[in-house]
């Protein structure tokens, strides 16, 4: 049998069909369909696998019925017809050259053409040998910038964490809050929607004297390259090679502009449409009537929805997801905050991989105003972690029952584990230690990259264990670069729902597992979400904010959050 694609796998070939249409001068429509495709597939909460099997591709946004055959075919025999085809015509290795700045469909295929350059390494040895410079078209100025873009691209890496991206950002925009003549400005972009992964980072500010403002922020201390410096846009480059624009636009454009540039992009286009079906067009700037007349100028991003019939709609859920719809119904989710949430339940110590005592974190969940926290210490066959056996176990239930004595009732201090599902399938403890523990999370960390049946399996296991109340980051990803577990998530959530097993926002900007896509579709089903902090230390804590920000993209509302929930019914949810 071939070899089974995921949904990732499908997406990355879509895209360089895209890209290979491009280079070989197809019509834009064309190109941006596979472009499109890609982007929802890779999205896309649930397996196209399962989609096949009920006969849905074709629902899938963007999906036709000439796309639904390629991903049939895809699914099927792992190889696509079409995809061969055009490898005949354009080499897979032209595709990445395209990455280079300044080297379009046209330039790639002359070099090629010219001179059978078919990846980035041959270009630059072509430009530094000097071959570059003779070919119709080009010359040794435009060779040299193709060196220099291709040095760029190598310093430049993807897309950083929220959490990095997010720590740069406050600390590009303190500064220039304090300036005279600054009213107002706020971070912007996929930062201020709270995406896991950030391209790069987008800053405005309300001001009638941009000249001074921008000044100050091309010399921030942390600016390693100014990239371009403007009345009303400023872009620099940043030590790890993250870029940051600004813009500074008049206080009575700001609620406009913050609204575009907060994005999506997919947002906006809805928000454009909107309009136009209002008789006005809309833009960074301004709505103007399309008949002509004086602008309609927003001070604040209330404003504009309000121009356009709508309620103003919380970043997190700016993606084009359904939400503007409901906006529009009056029915936007009243989406969970940080002021919810009264428990933390998942969390580390001394005991294994933690920097502090139970005492220690149980003091710092009391001064962050938590009312309960579960401490969830590695098992036993997490050596690394110094993972806990039965003997350590049931020493540390003393301390945590004397913790708890001392915090009540401010705080109430619960015994958890976080246990392993271990590679084999078998869980690290027996029923018997199991039943006496307050809470037990279970989570994959070993074997992730088994085969779907197999890794789907184990943590099968673990969610019908009677025993096991949550589950800890079910997919496995880190961010930036490893990629979450092969499993059935559909069978996963499934079983989730039957046996009423919590599933995990593990809210570290590490991992942000579930994800926003999978945490909706789980809530969805019924099934209940907690987003733990999972922390290691004091700073820990800090991550909920990223976990919060995942939930409210998920939609989330308080009360699908067992976090939210009373110490009572809490409780009550465990002894079911
Ligand atoms: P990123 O930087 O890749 O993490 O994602 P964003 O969303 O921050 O994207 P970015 O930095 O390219 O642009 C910031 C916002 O500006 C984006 O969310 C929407 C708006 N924007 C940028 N380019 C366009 C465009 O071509 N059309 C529309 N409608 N909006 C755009
Ligand atoms: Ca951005
Ligand atoms: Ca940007
Ligand atoms: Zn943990």
């Amino acid at each position: 049998m071939a070899q089974t694609l995921n949904n990732r796998q499908i997406a990355d070939v879509f895209d360089t069909i895209a890209d290979m249409l491009q280079l070989k001068g197809e019509i834009i429509h064309r190109i941006l369909a596979y472009r499109r495709v890609a982007e929802t597939i890779r999205e896309l909460p649930r397996d196209l696998r399962a989609l096949a099997a009920e006969d849905k591709l074709n629902e899938i946004d963007g999906v036709g019925k000439v796309l639904a055959e390629k991903i049939s075919e895809l699914l099927e025999t792992g190889e696509l017809r079409f995809y061969h085809e055009l490898a005949q015509e354009i080499p897979p290795g032209l595709v990445e050259v395209l990455r280079v700045n300044g080297v379009g469909p046209k330039k790639a295929m002359l070099f090629y053409k010219e001179l059978g350059i078919a990846s980035i390494p041959a270009l630059e040895a072509a430009a530094q040998a000097g071959k570059l410079r003779n070919l119709s078209g080009m010359g040794s100025k435009s060779e040299a910038k193709i060196l220099e873009s291709i040095t760029a691209l190598a310093r430049r890496t993807n897309r950083v964490r929220l959490d990095t991206a997010w720590a740069a950002a406050e600390k590009l925009l303190r500064p220039l809050l304090q300036l005279p003549g600054v009213i107002q400005g706020d971070i912007a972009g996929s930062v201020r929607r709270g995406k896991s992964t950030i391209g790069d980072i987008d800053l405005l500010i309300a001001s009638y004297q941009p000249l001074p403002i921008m000044e100050a922020f091309v010399h921030h201390p942390d600016v390693t390259r100014i990239l371009g410096q403007g009345e009303t846009k400023s872009s620099v480059e940043l030590e790890n090679g993250l870029q940051c624009d600004l813009r500074v636009v008049p206080p009575e454009r700001y609620g406009t502009a913050l609204s575009y540039f907060t994005g999506s992009k997919d947002h906006n286009t809805r928000l454009r449409e909107r309009a136009r079906d209002r008789g006005l067009s809309l833009n960074e700037w301004a709505f103007t009537p399309l008949e002509g007349g004086a602008e309609v100028l927003c001070a604040s991003e209330p404003e504009v929805y309000a121009q356009l019939g709508l309620p103003w709609i919380p970043p997190e859920l700016r993606e084009d997801r359904g939400e503007i719809d409901l906006a529009a119904q009056g029915i936007l989710p009243r989406l969970i905050e940080i002021k919810d949430i009264r428990a933390d339940l998942h969390m580390h110590t001394t005991w294994s991989d933690g920097k502090l005592s139970v005492r220690d974190m149980a003091w710092i969940a009391r001064e962050r105003g938590l009312s309960y926290i579960v401490i969830s210490d590695h098992s036993q066959s997490l050596g690394v972690a110094n993972g806990l056996s039965v003997e350590r176990l049931r020493a540390q239930r003393e301390e945590i029952r004397a913790v708890d004595a001392e915090f009540a009732p401010s705080l109430r201090v619960f015994q958890g584990v976080e246990m392993e599902i271990r590679a084999d399938g078998s869980l690290d403890y027996g029923d018997d230690v199991l039943e006496w523990l307050d809470v037990v999370i279970a989570s994959l960390h070993s074997g992730l990259r088994q085969p779907r049946e197999q890794v789907t399996a184990r943590l099968l296991n673990a969610i019908r264990n009677p025993h096991v109340d949550i589950i800890g980051h079910p997919r496995g990803q880190m961010i930036p670069d490893r990629e979450p577990a092969d499993l059935d998530m559909d069978a996963v959530f499934g079983a989730a729902r039957e046996h009423d097993t919590a599933l995990e926002i593990n809210a570290s900007p590490y991992r942000l597992d579930l994800d926003d896509a999978h945490a909706r579709r789980a809530a969805e089903m019924g099934i209940k979400i907690a987003v733990n902090t999972d922390s290691h230390n004091g700073d820990g804590f800090t991550a909920l904010r990223y976990g919060i920000m995942t939930a409210r993209r998920a939609g989330l509302r308080p009360e699908e959050v067992i976090n939210t929930w009373s110490v009572e019914s809490f409780l009550a949810w465990l002894r079911q």
